[in-house]
C-alpha cells in the first residue's frame, strides 16, 4: 500500500485533541472489554445530542485549511440524523467523523478479538477511508489502521469490514470514517461486533470480566426520574416517573414519562395524563402495559393525612407511545401489585386508598372487557396485602404472595401465604425467616418456571430501620403444603464502592434479575432507609442454590426506587436511586455478564413463526450447538417487585441447526404475551433474543 503523506500529520493532530478532550470530559469510569455479539457503538444511530446539537460521543476531527462544512444533517439513513462533511477541494488535509476518546464512548475491545466495523454511507468522492485507532496501556491513544475505501454512492450503503486481532496491550479503540478529497460525505448507523470465536477449550481472555461481567454508565441521563421500568416488545423500555416522588412537580402538575431506545441511546418523551408516581403496571397479552392506580396526593403538611392512591388506570401503547384511559379501579391503588394471569385477565392487591388507608379490595382487570370490574363482580376477601406486595402466579392459577412487600413490617401471621382467587380463600405458608425485616427485599420465580421455585433475598424495614440482612429464603410450590427453608446468605457487600468493611453488610432495595443463561443476577441496594448504599453484586445459581460473589458491582448506587432488568441483547440495564435528602441519581448503568465475554454468541437465524399457541412445537434455525432455549417475560419492575418476571424452558427436539421448541400447555406457566427468545449455546453463552408472542 502507498504511504499516505498526510497520516502521521494527521495522528499528531488527533491525538493533540484527543488529549484536550480527555481532559475536559473523561469520567474515571470502569472500562469493562467489549461484549461479543451486542453492537458495542455508543449512540451509534446519531440521534443522541449533546447541547451543541452534535451527536453525543461524536467528534469533528481532522486537519488542514481546506475550507470544509461539517454537522448534522436529517438526510440520515435511519431516524432523523446522520453526520455530514463537505470539503472543498482535494487536500492537503482531511477531515473525520470519530467517535469520542472517552471512557465511557470509545468501545472496550479485547487484544486477540476481531471486529466487524460497519457504517451507511453516501459520499460523492473515492476519497474517503475508515480509519482506526487503539489504546495502548503503555502509550495512550496511537493510530492503528485504515480498513476500507468506500466506494462512491449517492444512496445510502452499508459497508461492513473485519478487524484484525486487536494488537495485545490495547482496552479500547474508537473509529471513523475520513474523506480526503472534495465532495460530500454523509455518514449514519454505526455497527461493531465481536466476532471471534473461541478455539475450542479455549477460556476467556478477557480478565476479570470473564468471572465477574462489568458495567459501563452511559454518558447520557435519563430525563424523567426512573421509577418504573418496562421492557416493551419493541426492545425499547418505558420508563415513568410522574411527579417522580418531587412534592414541585405535584403541585405544577408536571408528570413524566420517557421511552429509552438502547440501541441508540434517545429518549422521546411522553405525554403523562396523571401522576403516575408510585403505580402499578404489568404487560397484557397483546404487549401494551396496563398502569393502574398512582398518587392522588403527597402527605398533608399538618399530618392529616398520607400518601393517597389514585383510582386511574391507562394502558401505555408502544405503537404509539401513548397513554389511553381505561375506565377507573374500584378503589385508588398507591403502590398495588399487578399479576397476570393464565387467561390474561390481571389480579392488583394492596396499597393505599384514596383515603390514605389500607386497599383491602381485590382488584380484577378482564382481558376480554378490556375493564376494571366493579367491586360486586370480583371475589373480594377484604384482606390488605400491604404495600407492592410480591404475588407470584403458580402453575395451577392460585397467587404466591412471598412476604417480599414496602415499608415497614410483614403482613400478620407468618408473612407469606397463597390466595385462591377462585376459591376466595387465603392459606398461610410457614417459614418466611424475620418476616417483618423483609421490606424492599425481592422475590423470584427461579428459572425455570417448571420448576415452580421462589428464592427471597434480602431486605430491611424503614420504620425500625435496623441494618439490612443477608437472609434469602427458597420455596418449591409443587408441594401440596409448600413451606420456606432457609437459603444460603448473600454474600457481604461494601458501603463505598470497593473499600471493604469490617462489618458484614446486608441490603434492601436489592434487584434480581433472571438471565438468560438460567442464572439470577443479584445487584444494588442499601443497608438502610433510604441511606448507605451497598456495593454487592452475586450470581445465584438455581441448579446449586449457592451465590456466587464477588462480581462487579455497579459503579452508581441503587437504592430506594432504582431497579435492574434484562434486555434482549443479554445486558442487565440499571436505573434510579433516591436516597433521604430527596435527589435523584438520573444515571444509566449497564452490565455485560460473563457469558458475554466468552466469544462467539449463537444465533437465532429464522423464525419462521413468532405467534405461539399453547402446547405447540415451533421450528426455528440457529447457526450452531444450542444447550438450551427459553422464553423470559420482559421486565415491568419497581421498588424491587416484578412479580410477572419469568423464565419459562422450552424443550428441544433438534435436527442439526434446526430446531423445534416445545411450549408448554399451561398458560399458567407462561401467562399471554410477548417474550423474549433466547438460545444458549454449549458454552453457555446465550444469543440476542427475538420476539415470540405466546398465547
Ligand atoms: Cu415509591
Amino acid at each position: 500500500m502507498t504511504p499516505r503523506p498526510w497520516l502521521s500529520r494527521r495522528n499528531r493532530r488527533d491525538l493533540g485533541l484527543s488529549l484536550v478532550l480527555a481532559l475536559l470530559i473523561v469520567l474515571a469510569l470502569p472500562s469493562p472489554p467489549a461484549a461479543a455479539g451486542a453492537n458495542l457503538i455508543v449512540n451509534g444511530g446519531l440521534e443522541a445530542v449533546g447541547a451543541d446539537g452534535f451527536p453525543v460521543c461524536w467528534e469533528k476531527s481532522g486537519w488542514g485549511d481546506t475550507p470544509y462544512t461539517f454537522g448534522v444533517t436529517t438526510q440520515a439513513h435511519t431516524g432523523t440524523k446522520a453526520m455530514q462533511i463537505t470539503l472543498s477541494a482535494t487536500g492537503p488535509g482531511d477531515r473525520k467523523a470519530m467517535m469520542l476518546e472517552n471512557p465511557s464512548c470509545a468501545p472496550n475491545v479485547t487484544p486477540g478479538h476481531q471486529y466487524d466495523l460497519g457504517a451507511w454511507y453516501t459520499t460523492t468522492t473515492p476519497n474517503t477511508v475508515l480509519t482506526v485507532f487503539r489504546r495502548d496501556v503503555a502509550q495512550g491513544w496511537v493510530y492503528w489502521t485504515d480498513l476500507a475505501t468506500l466506494p462512491v454512492t449517492t444512496t445510502y450503503q452499508q459497508r461492513t469490514v473485519r478487524t484484525p486481532p486487536v494488537p495485545p496491550g490495547t482496552d479500547q479503540i474508537v473509529w471513523g470514517i475520513t474523506i480526503y478529497g472534495a465532495g460530500t460525505l454523509r455518514t449514519d448507523d454505526y455497527t461493531m461486533e465481536d466476532v471471534t470465536q473461541p478455539a475450542p477449550g479455549t477460556s476467556c481472555s478477557a480478565g476479570p470480566a470473564c468471572t465477574e461481567g462489568a458495567w459501563q454508565v452511559m454518558p447520557f441521563n435519563t430525563p424523567v426520574r426512573a421509577i418504573h421500568a418496562v421492557v416493551l416488545h419493541n426492545g425499547d423500555v418505558l420508563l415513568v416517573a410522574g411527579s417522580g416522588n418531587n412534592l414541585d412537580d405535584f403541585a405544577a402538575g408536571t408528570f413524566k414519562t420517557a421511552v429509552y431506545r438502547p440501541s441508540t441511546g434517545t429518549f422521546t418523551n411522553v405525554p403523562t395524563p396523571a401522576d403516575l408516581f408510585c403505580a402499578g403496571h404489568v404487560q397484557l397479552a397483546d404487549g401494551r402495559v396496563l398502569v393502574m392506580g398512582g398518587n392522588k396526593d403527597y402527605p398533608a403538611a399538618d399530618g392529616s393525612h398520607g400518601y393517597k392512591g389514585l383510582r386511574d388506570s391507562f394502558i401505555f401503547d408502544p405503537a404509539t407511545n401513548s397513554y389511553t384511559r381505561v375506565n377507573d379501579m374500584s378503589a385508588g391503588s398507591w403502590y398495588p401489585s399487578a399479576t397476570v394471569l393464565g387467561n390474561g385477565d390481571v389480579i392488583s392487591l394492596g396499597g393505599l386508598n384514596e383515603d390514605s388507608s389500607g386497599m383491602v379490595a381485590t382488584q380484577y382487570f378482564s382481558a376480554a372487557q378490556q375493564r376494571w370490574l366493579g367491586l360486586g363482580e370480583a371475589n373480594q376477601t377484604w384482606s390488605f396485602w400491604g404495600l407492592y406486595p410480591s404475588m407470584i402466579l403458580m402453575q395451577d392459577g392460585r397467587l404466591f404472595y412471598t412476604g417480599s412487600h414496602v415499608f415497614g413490617n410483614g403482613l400478620p401471621g407468618t408473612g407469606a401465604s397463597i390466595y385462591n382467587y377462585g376459591a376466595n380463600t387465603i392459606t398461610p405458608v410457614s417459614g418466611l425467616q424475620n418476616k417483618d425485616q423483609r421490606d424492599q427485599s425481592m422475590s423470584v420465580l427461579l428459572p425455570p418456571a417448571q420448576d415452580q421455585r421462589v428464592l427471597t433475598l434480602g431486605g430491611g424495614n424503614i420504620d425500625s430501620n435496623p441494618d439490612a440482612n443477608r437472609l434469602t429464603d427458597l420455596i418449591d410450590l409443587k408441594q401440596a403444603n409448600p413451606t420456606y427453608t432457609a437459603g444460603p446468605l448473600l454474600p457481604t457487600g461494601t458501603l463505598t464502592g470497593g473499600v471493604p468493611q469490617t462489618a458484614a453488610q446486608g441490603k434492601m432495595y436489592v434487584s434480581a434479575v433472571l438471565l438468560p443463561d438460567g442464572k439470577v443476577f443479584e445487584t444494588g441496594g442499601g443497608l438502610h432507609n433510604r441511606a448507605d448504599p451497598v456495593y454487592e453484586a452475586s450470581m445465584f445459581d438455581p441448579a446449586t442454590n449457592t451465590f456466587t460473589a464477588g462480581l462487579a458491582t455497579d459503579p452508581v448506587p441503587r437504592g430506594y426506587h432504582s431497579s435492574a432488568f434484562l434486555l434482549p441483547d443479554g445486558r442487565v440495564m440499571a436505573v434510579g436511586n433516591n436516597p433521604g435528602d430527596g435527589s435523584f441519581d438520573m444515571r444509566v448503568s449497564v452490565y455485560s455478564p460473563p457469558y458475554l465475554f466468552k466469544g462467539g454468541r449463537p444465533q437465532i437465524l429464522t423464525l419462521p413463526d413468532n405467534t405461539w399457541d399453547y402446547g405447540t412445537a415451533n421450528t426455528i434455525t440457529v447457526d450452531g450447538p444450542i444447550l438450551k432455549a427459553e422464553l423470559i417475560r420482559p421486565a415491568a419492575v419497581t421498588h424491587s417487585s416484578d412479580p410477572n418476571q419469568r423464565f419459562v424452558d422450552l424443550p428441544m427436539t433438534v435436527t442439526g441447526t434446526t430446531i423445534s421448541l416445545n411450549l408448554t400447555s399451561n398458560p399458567n406457566l407462561a401467562p399471554p404475551g410477548w417474550y423474549m427468545l433466547f438460545v444458549v449455546g454449549a458454552n453457555g453463552v446465550p444469543s440476542v433474543a427475538k420476539w415470540v408472542k405466546v398465547g
